[in-house]
């Protein structure tokens, strides 16, 4: 543990709070806990209002220096931030399985999609572009021009605790805006480490503040910062009930919001499927990251005349997932973040009882020496009907309902029965199927697959939901635009000034 920490220049105690450097805060302590073993990583002295204030200037102070540089310029400093990920790509990874509790292959992955959205943005740097539209009126010019918006509040998760900050902060930053960093309390020391990398970068080119970071309760710095009227965009994932307060707030002062909240996402396997991709895409999406991502597969709609002997398939696979600490070798699923992440599973397996569901494999929680820290379970799959309430939620955890259908009319209605609507998938080897789902008339989500499973979506994409997932798009694609403001300009360089529609005046 302590090489991974000394890798990335993390002491026992540290500040948590950065415009460039780290600034000194005056808080109270957060600890950071390791859920793989429950041991104590380290210490944080959080950020008070005042510090976050000393934050918020130093970080507004070096915007116009910032958008003044030429967007490709900023792209380099982000290629360069991109090269410093990768030469920490193992150590980071490391300390996300550590401080999060994924397996050591996907907190890698993670930092390779931090890697990928730095080269997007390095190429996105050179084709930030409007248009240029046909003017109504002689030798007049209209176009529209993109320009920085200013700070960008990022508000992130403990499940993605570095990749979904890159997402915003690179393009963010290409774009010629600053930023303003807020994660998750349970992840304190991964951002503290992103930081750092960023911040040796920042320094080498003498733009410190760029990107910041402030590190304190929801109460006091996640109210001051989705309140503040000098950010104009507040970018925030996690769970609908936070996103919805966090809209409510943004949109009173005006402000806009990029919202990615809770996920219910379905995998249908139609009859005609190649039910061994199937099944490894259904194990990874439910899973993988101990069911605790976004785009986790919750749902199974699966075919009625095949669905006995999948199911008995997927059973048999559950069985071969190893559970246990995150950074050992062969491990497939850690622990889930904390003991109210337990507390929830185990209730919402109560909730499936009650309902009339069945529990057909899993839903304990797991004991002993191989699992220290209280944070381990086993995941659970559940014989369920669509309508149940529990099913209706999301619950951050591995439980996967299995749900059979006789048509794909009903894997339709019901996949889109939900009031969340983040990804989909269906795995069919029929080309009407396909094209059904992925048309107006198929799948309702933000994101839809064919033979691909619901989580694991590259960065080029735009990513986001509809519906109670908040509409926002981040990542690849256009969704750069969410991060500028657009500007329409009419140009006359004639020496008379007709007016538009024709109207005749004086
Ligand atoms: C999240 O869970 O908040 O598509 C993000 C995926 C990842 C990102 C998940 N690329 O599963």
């Amino acid at each position: 543990m302590r090489d991974i920490l000394n890798e990335l220049g993390l002491g026992s105690d540290s500040f948590g709070a950065s415009a460039g450097a780290p600034i000194e805060t005056h808080g109270d302590w957060l600890d950071s806990f390791a859920p793989g073993d429950g041991s104590k990583i380290g210490r944080v002295k959080m950020a008070t209002l005042d510090d976050y204030e000393v934050v918020m200037k130093k970080t507004l102070g070096v915007f116009e220096k910032w958008r003044a540089l030429p967007a490709p310029q900023r792209g380099e400093i982000v290629r360069e931030m991109g090269n410093a990920l990768r030469a920490k790509k193992k150590a980071l990874g490391a300390l996300v399985a550590l401080e999060m509790g994924k397996i050591r292959a996907e907190g890698e992955g993670e930092v390779q999609e931090m890697i990928d959205i730095a080269d997007f943005a390095v190429g996105l740097s050179r084709q930030i572009y409007g248009q240029v539209i046909a003017s109504e009126r002689p030798l007049h010019r209209l176009t529209e021009q993109w320009h920085p918006l200013g700070c960008v509040g990022i508000i992130s998760a403990f499940n993605f605790p570095v990749a979904v900050w890159s997402w915003n902060a690179f393009i963010a930053a290409v774009c010629g805006d600053v930023m303003v960093w807020k994660p998750s309390f349970k992840t304190p020391l991964c951002a503290i480490a992103v930081q750092k990398i960023v911040d040796e970068v920042l320094a080498k080119h003498n733009m410190l503040g760029v990107m910041s970071l402030v590190i304190g309760p929801n109460e006091t710095i996640g109210e001051r910062l989705i309140h503040d009227e000098r950010v104009p965009l507040i970018s925030a994932t996690g769970s609908t009930r936070m996103g919805q307060h966090v809209g409510q707030v943004v949109a009173k002062r005006f402000g806009r919001s990029l919202l990615e909240l809770g996920g219910n996402n379905a995998l249908v396997v139609m009859d005609d499927a190649n039910q061994d991709l199937a099944l490894r895409a259904v194990l990874f999406g439910a899973v993988g990251t101990a069911g605790q991502r976004c785009t986790s597969t919750r749902r199974l709609l699966v075919h009625k005349t095949i669905a006995s002997g999948f199911v008995d398939k997927l059973v048999k696979a559950y069985d071969q997932v190893k559970i246990g600490n995150p950074l050992a070798e062969g491990t497939l699923m850690g622990p889930l973040i904390d003991t109210d992440a337990v507390a929830s599973f185990t209730r919402a397996l109560e909730q499936v009882k009650a309902q009339g569901g069945e529990i057909l494999r899993g839903g304990k929680r797991l004991t002993g020496d191989n699992y220290p820290g209280g944070c381990y379970v086993e995941p659970a799959i559940v014989r369920a009907k669509a309508d149940m309430q529990i099913v209706r939620e999301e619950t951050f955890a591995p439980i996967l309902y299995i749900i059979t259908v006789d048509s794909l009319e009903e894997a339709i209605r019901i996949n889109n029965d939900v009031p969340q609507g983040l990804s989909s998938s269906i795995f069919t080897e029929s080309m009407r199927n396909a094209e059904r789902w992925v048309s107006a008339m198929g799948s309702d989500c933000g994101i839809a697959n064919v033979n691909v499973g619901t989580s694991g979506a590259e960065i080029g994409g735009a990513f986001g939901g509809e519906k109670h997932t908040g509409g926002g798009r981040e990542a690849g694609s256009d969704s750069w635009k969410a991060y500028m403001r657009r500007q329409t300009q009419t140009v006359n360089w004639s020496t008379a000034l007709p007016l538009a529609q024709g109207i005749q005046f004086l």
